[in-house]
């Protein structure tokens, strides 16, 4: 019952009571909002009407992670807003996991991604990560101060469509050569497509240390990923 103090714009939005269409643009904004409780409550409800599991995933999550990815791009939402995004998304990723690999879905691609040898900033790989995760990819985090063996024990088990690798540091960015020189050398270079970021790179190290591509920021490795992938799998 609506007490009678209460303004009708104060009123409480019943995700239930909307149609599809108000519900999934209702979550595009608590996903903005980074609310995870609602993003959760959304997808249980849109599966409950019988969406099917990719079909949530691409019209509710990944299409606003699409929005948020813009918007931090143009410098209108910053970090803490878009880890707030990424963590309601992962409430929603957690409720569609189960029933993506049970029905067969395929992820558009696979990524291992960490950050390098004597280094131990992450936040800015956990952002790419989940944002990769938004755009439908599975992503295998090895965490911090990774080796060139730690790369490639993940590259072995994983299989992976793409390495990530992140450095934060100008003392630990040489280190990306070390881990692509030493898979030139074992002839694995071209099995997967680099791509490397983190603050005090630029799209001329990314050349120089023989990467595919340096993105500036989660928002740009989101669009480049799936694009590399896409354009990899058509050359066959
Ligand atoms: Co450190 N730190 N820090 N630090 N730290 C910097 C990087 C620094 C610039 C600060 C400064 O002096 N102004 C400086 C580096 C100087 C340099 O080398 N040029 C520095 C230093 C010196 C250090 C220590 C050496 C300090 C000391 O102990 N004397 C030390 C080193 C420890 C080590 O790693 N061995 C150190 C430690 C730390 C903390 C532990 C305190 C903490 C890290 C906490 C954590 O990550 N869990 C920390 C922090 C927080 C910072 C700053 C303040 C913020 C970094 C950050 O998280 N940014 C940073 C100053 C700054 O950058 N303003 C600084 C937010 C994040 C979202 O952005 O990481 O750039 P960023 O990620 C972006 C893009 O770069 C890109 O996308 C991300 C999202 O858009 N990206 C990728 C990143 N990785 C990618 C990978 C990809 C693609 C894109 O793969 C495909």
């Amino acid at each position: 019952m609506t007490d009678q103090n209460t303004h009708p714009e104060d009123e409480e939005i019943i995700l239930a009571e909307l149609d599809d269409g108000e519900l999934v643009e209702q979550m595009h904004e608590d996903l903005y909002d980074g609310l995870k409780e609602e993003i959760v409550e959304g997808t249980s409800i849109l599966l409950a009407r019988n969406w099917s599991a990719d079909k949530v995933l691409n019209e509710a999550l990944v299409e606003g992670m699409r929005i948020v990815g813009i918007d931090f791009r143009d410098g209108i939402l910053f970090v803490p807003e878009v880890l707030l995004a990424a963590n309601a998304m992962k409430g929603g990723m957690e409720l569609l996991r189960p029933l993506l690999s049970e029905t067969g879905v395929k992820p558009i691609g696979k990524m291992v991604i960490g950050t390098v040898k004597g280094d131990i900033h992450d936040i800015g790989k956990n952002l790419v990560g989940m944002m990769l995760e938004g755009a439908g990819f599975e992503v295998f985090d090895i965490g911090i101060n990774n080796s060139v063996e730690d790369y490639f024990e993940a590259m072995e088990k994983h299989q992976p469509d793409i390495l990530g690798m992140s450095a934060l540091l100008t003392t630990t960015m040489p280190y990306m050569k070390v881990v692509i020189d030493e898979m030139v050398k074992q002839g694995i270079r071209d099995d997967y497509i680099v791509l490397v970021g983190g603050a005090p790179l630029n799209e001329e190290f990314g050349r120089a240390v023989g990467a595919d591509a340096y993105c500036r920021d989660a928002a740009q490795a989101a669009d480049v990923a799936p694009a590399m992938v896409r354009a990899r799998q058509a050359r066959g």
